[in-house]
Parts: C-alpha cells; sequence; structure tokens
C-alpha cells in the first residue's frame, strides 16, 4: 500500500487524490493527515520540508512534491493516463500544470500571510503582489484553457484543484468575472467525480 500524507483542506493533495482517481489507483493509496505545524509529526522525517503532499513508498521511500508524486503514479499505471508522453500535448499539460499551482502557491502565500501575521505586521504590498499572481493567472485560464469538453490532464486537474481552493479559502469572488471558467468547472465536475469526492469540507 501506497501511503499518501496530506490533509483534505490541501489543494495539492487534491490534485494528487484526482489524479489517482482518473489513473485507477485510489485503491492502492491509503490517505493520511499529516499536521504540517505539528513538530513531532513523522511528515518532517518523510519530507524535509514538512509538506503535503508527500507519498511514502512500500519500500519507505518518500516521493516529493505534487508534481514528483503524479508523475510516479502515472508512470506506474502504464504511463500517459494525466501526462502526455510526448510532443506538444505533454508541454501544454505541464505548463497548464505549473500555471494552476503558481495560482495555488500565491493564494496559500495569501491565506498564511493572514493566518500567521498579526494585524499589524501585514504587508499590503506583498499580498498585492500575491493577488496579483492570481489575478492575472485567472485571466489567462478564462483567455485560453476554459474550453470545456477538452483533454482531461493534469493540467486540467491542477487548474480544477486551484479553483475549488479560492472556492474554499475566498468564497468564490473569482467567479463573477470569469465566467467562461465558471462553466469550465461545471463540465469537468460532471466529468471527473473524483472532484466532488474530494470536496474539502466548508
Ligand atoms: N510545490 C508543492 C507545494 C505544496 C504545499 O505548498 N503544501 C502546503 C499545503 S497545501 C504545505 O504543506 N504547507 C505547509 C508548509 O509550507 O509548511 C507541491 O506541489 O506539492
Amino acid at each position: 500500500m501506497l501511503v499518501l500524507r496530506s490533509s483534505p483542506a490541501s489543494p495539492f493533495g487534491r490534485k494528487v487524490k484526482i489524479a489517482a482517481a482518473l489513473l485507477g489507483l485510489s485503491d492502492r493509496i491509503e490517505v493520511t493527515v499529516a499536521d504540517t505545524l505539528d513538530p513531532n509529526e513523522p511528515l518532517r522525517r518523510q519530507n524535509p520540508l514538512g509538506k503535503i503532499p508527500t507519498l511514502v513508498l512500500e519500500s519507505g521511500e518518500t516521493l516529493f512534491d505534487s508534481r514528483v508524486i503524479v508523475d510516479y503514479l502515472d508512470a506506474l499505471a502504464g504511463g500517459g493516463g494525466v501526462i502526455p508522453t510526448s510532443g506538444e500535448a505533454r508541454f501544454k499539460a505541464l505548463r497548464l500544470q505549473a500555471l494552476a499551482d503558481g495560482l495555488m502557491d500565491a493564494a496559500l502565500m495569501g491565506v498564511y500571510e493572514t493566518r500567521f501575521r498579526p494585524e499589524g505586521m501585514r504587508v499590503p504590498a506583498w499580498l498585492d503582489h500575491q493577488a496579483g499572481k492570481v489575478e492575472r493567472a485567472l485571466a489567462a485560464l478564462e483567455a485560453d484553457h476554459a474550453t470545456p469538453g477538452g483533454p482531461i490532464t493534469i493540467g486540467e486537474i491542477a487548474v480544477a484543484c486551484a479553483l475549488g481552493y479560492l472556492d474554499l479559502r475566498f468564497a468564490g469572488r473569482w467567479r463573477e468575472a470569469h465566467p467562461r471558467l465558471v462553466a469550465w468547472l461545471q463540465d469537468f465536475e460532471a466529468r471527473v467525480p473524483a472532484f466532488d469526492k474530494t470536496r474539502p469540507p466548508a
């Protein structure tokens, strides 16, 4: 059995869970919750960065981060399941994943800034800098990647998880200005039941 260290709210963990479901590997993965703030968490030995998701293999070896884990699972399932093996399709998918991951990183940075810094210590210019990344990424996705019915690669999975994270932490405010993306996410949800199954509790 593979063990995935994650948490229900982690958008990066959700990406791995959805990829595993589409690859038919969910039954081979046990998900255990890791508290990234607990200094005694084995996670800190499993991944020196103390980040989730981290995958523990049967040999005890560990893999991180989410991109490496998905690459591993894709190969385990025979290759080409969610990461196209070559050509333009491969780099389109990986670039889309990088854009969505960057959106999640920037959104997470905004959340951590308000979670960990007391009110008077926050730097509005830094929060704006992160918010700008989120806004530009959403605009790019709205313009270029919001066509329902296309192939589902790790790029689309990551976009769906990024939008789901904005729904969870930023009250879905992205929806109003991005109607094509809203329709795209609706189509994704209908085609990928694992999206609903991995929805974090409100
Ligand atoms: N690049 C990493 C990002 C993972 C990440 O930022 N995870 C967050 C939770 S969603 C985390 O572990 N935060 C705790 C920390 O940074 O200490 C990936 O793709 O897996």
